[in-house]
């Protein structure tokens, strides 16, 4: 196979062309935010599909969730595939490589392949996650919910903070919007060999021990969870500190206690990501707060310790400050080990390129933890620069590393017999 020269060059540029499609309110102030079936979702699945044509696949599609999905055929039509991507929408004010590294890299190897008029003895599908981040809607891994027969029905009703419901939102993005459709999408996990993803890192270990490249050993559980607080709203003024029943204090205590909590675990980490006072005044104690929790840990017992205790705990600091406590789960995802051929696979790849091999696992959740959940995977982490900064607009890699990825990508290939 022809060893892929600087393509990494290539595969900034691309970041580029996808970064350029942002929402209003971020897109002026030169941020990145790309939620599920906005016109600037929309538009970056329109590059991704005009990238694949350009690559030479053999088929491309935008599917019942707008997952964008391109096949390159392996000697025989009927081969095997080989399922592979990962997701193209961002948390708000994100990065640019965040999923979309995991998309553009094999896209850049099929290209190769493509150019060579190369063909393998087994298929490549790449596939443009469109919803990993939950953002717009409460439904985290959306995108390879569907794809794995996990997509919870009672998403379609759920709405957006305009008022809009999923089912709606995939109707106006020209998606059928109806269960069915969605769940004609679910892949049969004997056609495939298997799933793999590349992703940046999101961490500061590869960059400080200044590795282009890491093998996925395990990827941590998760939950997440919406709250509400509920006390008593009262004037600022004449309330006595002693008669207050502050439902953002009780959050902000909930919120210490928290990260006390996770602190006491190696490994555990607990986000409260948004917080807010609706219809909050500067003159009145907060009679409500609603907040989200983000919780994970290496393995799910430990995980789960982490959550009941945090819970309960909030509850007791509720009871004390006679203030209700609202608790809902909208994600639970399992820690999902790499499958060790696959991992062993991208260990013998990095080191065909001369890379050293160095296993690590992953704090960040990734479409890989749901593909897990019906075909065997394993991932690539790319180094982040800015000691790996992520959800951040700071979230950056070198050509030089992009270019290492594709390499490390068309090596595994070889490996696969
Ligand atoms: O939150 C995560 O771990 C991922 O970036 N969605
Ligand atoms: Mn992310
Ligand atoms: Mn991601």
């Amino acid at each position: 196979m022809a060893v892929l020269q600087e393509v990494g060059q290539e595969i900034m540029q691309w970041s580029e062309r996808l970064a350029l499609h942002s929402e209003p309110g971020w897109a002026e102030k030169g941020q990145l935010t790309v939620t599920y079936l906005t016109p600037a979702h929309l538009a970056v699945a329109d590059e991704l599909k005009a990238l694949m044509g350009e690559a030479g696949f053999d088929e491309i599609s935008i599917d019942a969730v707008g997952n964008v999905v391109g096949i390159y055929f392996g000697e025989d039509r009927a081969s095997p595939m080989l399922l592979t991507g990962s997701h193209y929408d961002t948390v708000r004010n994100g990065g640019k490589y965040d999923g979309r590294l995991g998309i553009l890299v094999p896209i850049a190897v099929v290209k190769s392949l493509s150019s060579q008029k190369r063909r393998l003895p087994y298929g490549i599908e790449v596939v443009g996650f469109s919803e990993e981040e939950g953002q717009r809607f409460r439904a985290t891994f959306l995108a390879a919910g569907a794809l794995t027969g996990s997509f919870d029905p009672a998403w379609l009703s759920q709405l957006d903070a305009d008022g809009v419901s999923m089912a709606e939102a995939m109707q106006a993005a020209g998606l059928p919007g109806t269960l069915s459709a969605i769940q004609n999408i679910q892949r049969d996990p004997k056609k495939y060999l298997g799933f793999v993803e590349v992703h940046i890192e999101q961490g500061p270990v590869l960059c400080e021990k200044a590795l282009p490249l890491g093998v996925v050993t395990s990827i941590n559980a998760g939950v997440r969870a919406t709250c509400k607080t509920i006390g008593l709203a009262g004037h600022a003024g004449t309330t006595p500190m002693s008669m207050r029943q502050d439902a953002m204090l009780a959050a902000a205590e909930i919120s210490l206690m928290a990260e006390q909590r996770a602190r006491a675990d190696e490994g555990s980490v607990a986000t409260v990501g948004q917080i807010q006072v609706p219809g909050g005044s500067i003159n009145v104690i907060p009679g409500e707060c609603v907040f989200t929790l983000d919780m994970r840990a290496p393995t799910d017992p430990q995980r789960d310790a982490l959550v009941t205790d945090i819970v309960k705990e909030a509850e007791v600091i509720c009871a004390r400050r006679q203030v209700q406590f609202e608790y809902t789960e909208v994600m639970r995802a399992s820690a999902a080990p790499s499958n060790p051929e696959w991992q062993s696979r991208w260990e013998r790849a990095v080191a065909k390129i001369g890379q050293p091999i160095f296993k690590l696992n992953s704090g960040a959740g990734h479409d890989a933890m749901k593909m897990h959940t019906i075909m065997p995977q394993a991932m690539l982490f790319v180094r982040g620069g800015n000691r790996g900064i992520s959800h951040n607009p700071l979230e950056i890699i070198t050509a030089d590393d992009a270019t290492l990825a594709a390499k490390a990508f068309e090596a595994l290939l070889e490996e696969i017999n």
